[in-house]
């Protein structure tokens, strides 16, 4: 198909997409790079055309927007927003995270539970898209507060979840101490002691490796890629951005394999270290983010290092990026910045971190450029694992989960081989993670007939 003719088709398709959901940017933009990519094959296979499964898998199953009211410390009546968007059930129970940031809308939770649905098909688990969450501001709360939130935010969260129906997790602002809030809750309304989150503590029914597995994921990932042009992470210069559960364990699993990273960032600004972030730096991070929920510039008066306010960390010059923070964190200035410092490898940690021009002029050099519905699959992908180990009643090794896991980066990267690879011999990953996550989604959908 030429470009024009694709253009058009992709217009019109976006124009209906528009008009039915106004003001849902982000969920436009991870849209529209998807029929990109999609309707070229779909033309190619028209019972897919025929069974209008694009425009279907655009459409929620369903979505669920509630009141959550909490009483702060002082005893002060507070209100938010909940939501929960059940996306699509074709090959398993919804899944994904909830995210608790000031930023969450319908719109920004309709685009992550619609990556969802291709990643988590990707992992080859059983497992379908969701997501979930509230515009609730974790920053500055006490302990106390957040429990009381997540208390009232599961209240009404659990007559639509279960571990057969939807099965959510962590996400931004939501981590281990909030996964305990909601599951301790959801066990005292139901009476149930099940499977019905992920991410939970080891003592309760948590998997190993499922803290680690996001940035791990991501690692691996950029390893397969690498590996395409004999090329290894040791002896490389890495960035990454964000100091939360993925970087974190990204900077971990990158400097375990011999490379340097050399700069986290947080939404005030990022620290860049020349000498390289190591095991001990990294454990003063986990403790300064997980415990003391501190801000990075602390890392750059600890260690006397540079700290750039309001900055991100894309002009460093570095071999391989990692954005592990949130979406539109990279734009196409910074792309440009990047590939001219000499950056051939993007591994994406985070969900649609590169605005869509960033992707296109990372396309258009040729580099690695793995999209993060691929490379962040790690993270759902140690879900599924965990959900496994909850239904069996048995709780595997770490060297065990970790090897699965592995595997799985491993074969998301066929996949995308398979799917993405083009006559010249340049694999093109966002083509190959969206037709390789939609063929098993929409032959499901299709067997399954009015869904
Ligand atoms: P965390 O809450 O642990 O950490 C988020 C990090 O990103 C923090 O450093 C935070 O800084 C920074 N950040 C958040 N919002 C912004 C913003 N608007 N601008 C700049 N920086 C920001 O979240 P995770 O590490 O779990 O998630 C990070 C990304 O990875 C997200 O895109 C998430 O969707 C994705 N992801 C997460 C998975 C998981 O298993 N947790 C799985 C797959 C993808 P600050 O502290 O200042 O807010
Ligand atoms: O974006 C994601 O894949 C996640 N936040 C993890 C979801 C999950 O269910 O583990």
């Amino acid at each position: 198909m030429n470009k024009e003719v694709l253009d058009q088709k992709v217009n019109d398709f976006m124009a209906k997409v528009i008009a039915k959901n106004p003001s849902e940017v982000e969920f436009h933009q991870a849209v529209k790079e998807v029929v990109e990519s999609l309707i070229p094959y779909i033309e190619e296979h028209p019972k897919y055309k025929d069974g209008k499964v694009l425009e279907r898998i655009c459409e929620p199953e369903r979505v669920l927007m509630f009141r959550v009211p909490w009483l702060d410390d002082k005893g002060e009546f507070q209100v938010n927003r909940g939501f929960r968007i059940e996306m699509n059930s074709a090959i398993g129970p919804y899944k994904g995270g909830l995210r608790l940031h000031p930023t969450v809308n319908l719109g920004v939770l309709k685009f992550l539970a619609f990556e969802q649905i291709f990643k988590n098909s990707l992992t080859t688990l059983p497992m379908g898209g969701g997501k979930g969450g509230s515009d609730f501001d974790p920053k500055g709360k006490s302990d106390n507060e957040v429990m009381k939130f997540c208390q009232s935010f599961m209240t009404e969260l659990q007559r639509h979840i279960g571990p057969d129906t939807d099965v959510p997790a962590g996400d931004i602002g939501v981590g281990g101490r909030e996964i305990g809030f909601m599951f301790g809750q959801y066990k005292r309304l139901r009476n149930e002691f099940t499977g019905v989150l992920t991410g939970k503590g080891l003592e309760w029914g948590g998997s190993l490796i499922r803290p680690e597995a996001t940035g791990y994921g991501a690692t691996y990932f950029a390893k397969e890629m690498l590996a395409t042009r004999g090329l290894e992470i040791e002896g490389k210069t890495v960035v990454i951005s964000g100091s939360g559960n993925v970087s974190q364990y990204a900077c971990e699993r990158v400097t375990m394999y011999g490379g340097k990273v050399v700069t986290m960032s947080d939404s005030n600004g990022f620290i860049y270290d020349p000498n390289g972030i190591d095991a001990e730096k990294l454990a003063y991070i986990m403790n300064l983010k997980n415990v003391k929920r501190g801000r990075i510039s602390d890392y750059a008066t600890k260690y006397g290092v540079e700290y750039h306010e309001g900055k991100t960390p894309w002009g460093v010059k570095c071999d391989i990026a990692m954005p592990c923070a949130t979406q539109n964190e990279l734009n196409e200035a910074d792309a440009k910045v990047l590939v001219a410092n000499g950056c051939y490898c993007v591994s994406e940690g985070a969900n649609m971190p590169s605005t869509p021009e960033a992707v296109e002029y990372f396309l258009e050099k040729k580099i690695l450029y793995g999209l993060g519905k691929a490379a962040n699959a790690g993270g759902v992908a140690t879900s599924g694992l965990e959900m496994s180990q909850n239904s069996l009643r048995l709780s595997w090794t770490r060297e065990e989960v970790d090897q699965r896991l592995h595997q799985i980066m491993i074969d998301i990267h066929k996949t995308c081989v398979k799917f993405g690879k083009e006559e010249d011999g340049f694999i093109n990953y966002v083509k190959g993670a969206n037709i390789g996550g939609f063929v098993k989604i929409a032959d499901s959908m299709l067997a399954q007939g009015l869904v």
